[in-house]
């Protein structure tokens, strides 16, 4: 379904008024990796405090139907930056650290919407959409193309995940501090180099894995991945965040004076879970909890620094989750053991992984203090919205080619108005899609239980049906006793996938 001129018009008038009155507003999103929809305090947590993303969202528009486009990091990426649907391109599932750039670079993403309209733009954090040309990245050399082919005037990136080899940064198109006599070397398959890996020397890891992460050890920590070289570049994961952090609050006090749009993707509080000491044991749950705190004391530092410059009034921050929560992703870091009642899905079924929505259903809080209305909003919507709605809002013409899966839900965003998506689809092992409160997952042959993560995987050889207004906990099948539901769900389903 698309949206129709008119529609288009009306929003971007609308919103033509709002710009008349004042300067573009500058636009932050803050994307957390793996925070669950209870795993803030705003969101009903209470073993946890997170007093700074509280108070974005006591000043801003708290969403309770807000959803990733996929249960894991990549395919939820690639959508939130494309407005397409990662499951429509093969290979876009959880990327490995050397894998070639995902994204087409002619496509249209959120960055180059806002590039196009004379914002500076950045991308500050963790990517894990690959860089680089077909067979990857050239680590030693010109690292090309990646965020900066894709419309951020600047990028200083983690490639993959904290757990990824390799554990450096890229600073634009160059791995940063990487000393030209000691090249980077990286594999997925096999060994290269002599560094230890958790597999041959587990005595050597400070943490260790209780799954997988056993290949090449960095910083006493067993990552996927083997690499070598590059010492003088690799990153301090205890001071990762703060080093993040600060390149987010150099970007906005440069660009103070002009309108600028900022990508930052935290990789808290995904594994290897490594507080800084400010924060390690402060949580009484562990590392989980503590990198929790930690994400919530850099959304505090961001904040703080908008505000000491004047801009908190003007900027729209969007803060989010690329998907939902897990507790052990495979190391031992007691995560479980600590949790002391704590809900990381909040009321939600499942989690990271997960088809039932703990997998994709998330914190989604948009704040502009000088324009949106503060309170909650029942909005039905996906990330993968951000595009278009940004489009629209900065009176940008998308044809309807672009951004296809991307709904104008531009007052939503700004609190004009809380109808629902027409549909939201949610990705894990198979799809799942939701319409008027029920929710269809078509049938699949994958797990319906990983006992590794220990995680309700929501997958079943029959068609699943809920209630989701009556049965929030996906617990009750409804699927045979509305058969024509049922069949309705699976053809819409297919003629989406077949768009
Ligand atoms: C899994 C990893 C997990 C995490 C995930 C990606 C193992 C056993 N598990 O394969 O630790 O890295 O991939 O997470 O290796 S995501 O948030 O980037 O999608
Ligand atoms: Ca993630």
């Amino acid at each position: 379904m698309k949206r129709t001129c008119l529609s288009i018009l009306l929003a971007a008038l609308s919103c033509f008024s709002v710009f008349a009155q004042q300067k573009r507003p500058n636009v932050i999103i803050i994307y957390a990796d793996d925070l669950g929809y209870g795993d803030v305090s705003c969101y009903g947590a209470k073993k946890i405090k997170t007093p700074h993303i509280d108070q974005l969202a006591k000043n801003g528009l708290r969403f309770t139907d807000a959803h990733a486009t996929s249960a894991t990091c990549t395919p939820s990426r690639f959508s939130i930056l494309t407005g397409v649907y990662a499951w429509r391109k093969k290979g876009t599932g959880i990327a490995p650290g050397n894998a070639a750039l995902l994204i087409d670079t002619a496509q249209i993403t959120l960055a180059k919407i806002f590039k196009q309209t004379g914002y500076t733009t950045s991308a500050i954090g963790k990517w894990h959409l690959g860089l680089g040309g077909k067979g990857g990245p050239d680590w030693n050399g010109e690292i090309k193309s990646g965020p900066q082919e894709l419309g951020f005037d600047k990028s200083y990136i983690i490639p993959a995940t904290l757990d990824r080899v390799p554990c450096v940064i890229v600073d634009n198109h160059r791995v940063e501090n990487l000393d030209p006599k000691d090249p980077i070397t990286v594999d997925y398959h096999k060994k290269t180099g002599d560094w230890a890996t958790g597999k041959e020397h587990p005595e050597l890891l400070t943490m260790k894995s209780s799954n997988g992460h056993n290949n090449t050890i960095i910083n006493g920590i067993g990552r996927i991945g083997y690499m070598t070289g590059g010492k003088a570049a690799i990153w301090d994961d205890y001071t990762l965040t703060e080093k993040l952090t600060s390149q987010a609050e150099s970007f906005i006090a440069k660009n103070k004076e002009q309108p600028f749009f900022m990508y930052f993707a935290s990789p808290n509080i995904h594994v290897p879970r490594t507080p800084n000491k400010k924060f390690a044991g402060k949580s009484g749950m562990g590392p989980r909890g503590d990198v929790i705190l930690e994400f919530d004391w850099s959304v505090g530092r961001i904040m703080k620094t908008l505000d000491s410059l004047g801009l908190t009034k003007n900027t729209i921050i969007v803060l989010s989750s690329d998907n939902g929560p897990v507790v052990d992703d495979g190391y031992q870091d007691e995560a479980e053991a600590l949790l002391n009642g704590h809900q990381p899905a909040g009321p939600l079924r499942g989690g990271k992984y997960s088809a039932f929505d703990g997998g994709t259903r998330v914190p989604f809080i948009v704040s502009w203090p000088s324009v949106i209305k503060k309170g909650t909003s029942t909005a039905l919507i996906s990330q993968v919205d951000l595009v278009r709605s940004f489009a629209v809002f900065l009176n940008q013409q998308l044809n309807t080619e672009q951004a296809y899966d991307s709904f104008d839900m531009s007052s939503q965003l700004l609190g004009k108005s809380t109808a629902n998506r027409p549909y939201l689809i949610e990705d894990a092992a198979g799809l799942g899609i939701i319409e008027d409160n029920w929710k269809y997952i078509e049938p699949n042959n994958a797990a319906a239980y990983d006992s590794t993560t220990k995680t309700e995987l929501g997958n079943s050889k029959e068609a699943q049906l809920y209630n989701l207004s009556a049965d929030l906990q996906e617990r009750k099948n409804l699927a045979s006793q509305y058969p024509d539901k049922v069949k309705s769900f699976a053809q819409k389903l297919q003629q989406i996938k077949d768009e």
